[in-house]
């Protein structure tokens, strides 16, 4: 029998996706963990009762995250990516030849093992030899790891509630850019720009605090509250507009939703934040 699988959200709005059926449910040390079928969205995985990936829209999410510093950046040697236990943001990262190392750091090894039991299509990278899967809290990771700088850092975490809620403040953000070669960029996903202005403006403004420029860029995903998701770019040096032709055009060709068009409007800026993100910089006076 069908069932209705709502997120409800803040107590203020909801999102449901018609289920036909539970396929996992079970309680890791940090979290409750549960995979749907879904009639719009396929297998749908969601973590304390809000939507995290779905087979059907988890291409927006991930290669949003990715490749606007992949496209980019002068080096993509080394990339760190705090989170994204599904697999879907190494997968993408995995797909330039020019990446020589990943270090994937996951707090919860729950969530890896639900993903590649039920989610196989969108973890499709675990065996590339590139990479390593820590179990560790992030925030941790970024605060004491003695290691190489990295050419990218992704922050792939859900919502400021429950383990997440450190992969918000300003000293992991400052652990992430300790962790940073100086012409590196760290991109991570600030929640949405809508349901969760003063979290995405929070992020802009505490960045802004760390790096020389932030640009927050936004794009769908279906199933995240409101749809109407953002990222921000943050960096010393890199700009974020102008791409290695190589890798761009090779990505363009590959991905079902990013392109460079889609790279170019993603970082237009709606009237109401022109004046809070000028030129890379974040200036709030009311949230
Ligand atoms: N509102 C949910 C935000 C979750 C962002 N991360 C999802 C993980 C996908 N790899």
């Amino acid at each position: 029998m069908a069932f209705w699988y709502n997120e409800i959200f803040n107590q203020q709005s909801r999102f449901g996706l018609k289920s036909t059926a539970k396929l996992f449910e079970g309680n890791s040390e940090f979290q409750k963990i549960e995979v749907l079928d879904t009639i719009a969205f396929g297998r749908v995985l969601a973590i304390d009762e809000i939507f995290m990936t779905s087979e059907k829209d988890e291409h927006f999410y991930h290669e949003m995250l990715v490749h606007p510093a992949l496209t980019t950046a002068p080096r993509i040697d080394r990339v760190l990516v705090i989170g994204g236990g599904d697999g879907g943001t190494v997968r993408e990262v995995l797909s330039y030849p020019e990446v020589q190392q990943v270090t994937m750091v996951e707090i919860d090894p729950l969530v890896v093992e639900v993903s590649q039991r039920f989610l196989p299509t969108i973890g499709t990278a675990w065996e590339d030899p590139r990479l390593q899967v820590l179990y560790q809290n992030g925030v941790d990771y970024v605060r004491d790891a003695a290691v190489e700088p990295f050419d990218i850092v992704l922050l792939d975490g859900s919502d400021p509630v429950g383990p997440s809620t450190g992969l918000f403040t300003e000293a992991f953000y400052r652990g992430c850019h300790r962790l940073l070669a100086k012409d590196g960029v760290f991109a991570l996903q600030s929640e949405s720009p809508i349901l969760q202005r003063s979290t995405f403006l929070e992020i802009g403004q505490t960045l802004s605090g760390i790096f020389s420029e932030v640009h927050p860029y936004f794009g769908p995903v279906p199933i995240y509250a409101s749809g109407s998701w953002s990222w921000t770019y943050t960096t010393h040096s890199v700009d974020h507009l102008e791409f290695d032709e190589q890798r761009m055009s090779r990505t363009e060709q590959r991905c079902k939703y990013y392109n460079r068009d889609i790279h170019r409007a993603a970082f237009t800026l709606p009237n109401d934040l022109k004046p809070i993100f000028k030129n890379g910089k974040v200036t709030i006076e009311d949230k």
